[in-house]
């Protein structure tokens, strides 16, 4: 059973009245939720994340040998919530920002057929996700380019997978076709494909739409990341629009119950293969947790700075 709260209506494909009214989405009336604070409080009681603690908790025989692990403590900001991970300090994201900032950012390949993509050696990271959720604004606001990747009101108009590099050609962002368009037998034989093969391939950042919450085919790719092993991580777009009356007239949840919903999701679809961490962005009016992504992204591929 899918998690109600989070369950579309209408399957995979977005609809214009999906893009435009809130007013429609499928919250059960008792989810009755307030504007979310400036800054969410830590769940540091949390049983999830207890349970997921607990999993790395060294046994009294690795202590006295002296191989203690200790998971980092959970965080919870308004840009990202972390359970496995640790905040990069600012000069990490100053680093992020002039890795991303400093070199000029090329249009490298269009693909519509992994067969087709050319060979390389420099490692990639793919941004998933359904039609419109945000993909190639997210990719635009890291590579701080307005128009390099297409970004478009109608679902369904990137429909090639499109590579570009970034850092002085040592890093590739791969933009993907959203699950709307086409037929899902074609755009999963060919992501899933990519996935599975590309040797330089590290990691996916899977988009979701915290108004618009998870759909079927987001379920879909979380278990079949689960059965394929692929290294992933999840991405909230668009949460400049949580925090409006609309969002609030929506009974929209606040923004830290939906980082545990969607840890929850995770867990429940996504096994274990899912990076410790989900960050909140959003690309307007103002461009929030784009150097917390760089981070994640050069983390992703070995390309972090060294910590100070
Ligand atoms: N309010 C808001 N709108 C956004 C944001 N990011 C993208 N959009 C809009 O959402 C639509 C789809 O964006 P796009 O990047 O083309 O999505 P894609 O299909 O996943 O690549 C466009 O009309 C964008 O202007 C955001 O952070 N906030
Ligand atoms: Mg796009």
């Amino acid at each position: 059973m899918r998690p109600a709260s989070m369950q579309g209506a209408d399957g995979d494909v977005l609809t214009e009245q999906d893009l435009s009214v809130l007013d429609t989405i499928d919250i059960p009336a008792e989810e009755k939720y307030a504007a979310p604070p400036p800054t969410p409080p830590a769940p540091s009681k949390s049983p999830v994340l207890t349970g997921i603690n607990q999993k790395f908790k060294s046994s009294k025989a690795d202590r006295e040998e002296g191989f203690e692990f200790k998971p980092p403590e959970p965080t919870m900001t308004s840009t990202a919530y972390r359970w496995d991970t640790s905040p990069p300090s600012i000069e990490q994201l100053r680093y992020s920002e002039r890795f991303f900032e400093r070199y000029p950012v090329r249009f490298l390949w269009a693909a519509d057929e992994f067969e087709k993509m050319p060979d390389g050696a420099v490692p990639e990271v793919a941004f998933l996700g359904r039609s419109n959720v945000g993909k190639s604004s997210i990719l635009n606001a890291l590579m701080n380019h307005k128009g390099m990747a297409r970004t478009s009101s109608k679902p369904g108009r990137t429909r090639k997978m499109n590579a570009f590099s970034v850092g002085g050609a040592r890093l590739t962002l791969l933009d993907m076709p959203g699950y709307g368009h086409g037929s899902r037998e074609s755009w999963g034989r060919e992501i899933m494909e990519y996935l599975r093969s590309r040797k330089q391939f590290r990691r996916a950042f899977l988009l979701i739409d915290p108004i618009h919450g998870f759909k079927e085919v987001d379920y879909m790719i979380l278990e079949a990341f689960q059965e394929m092993g692929v290294p992933y991580q999840l991405v909230l777009s668009k949460t400049d629009k949580l925090d409006t009356p609309k969002a609030r007239k929506a009974k929209i949840p606040q923004l830290s119950e939906i980082f545990m919903a969607v840890q929850q999701n995770m867990a429940d679809y996504g096994g274990h293969a899912g990076y410790g961490e989900i960050l909140a962005t959003a690309t307007q009016p103002t461009k929030i947790g784009v150097n917390d992504l760089r981070w994640a992204v050069l983390r992703a591929v070995g390309l972090e700075g060294k910590r100070k």
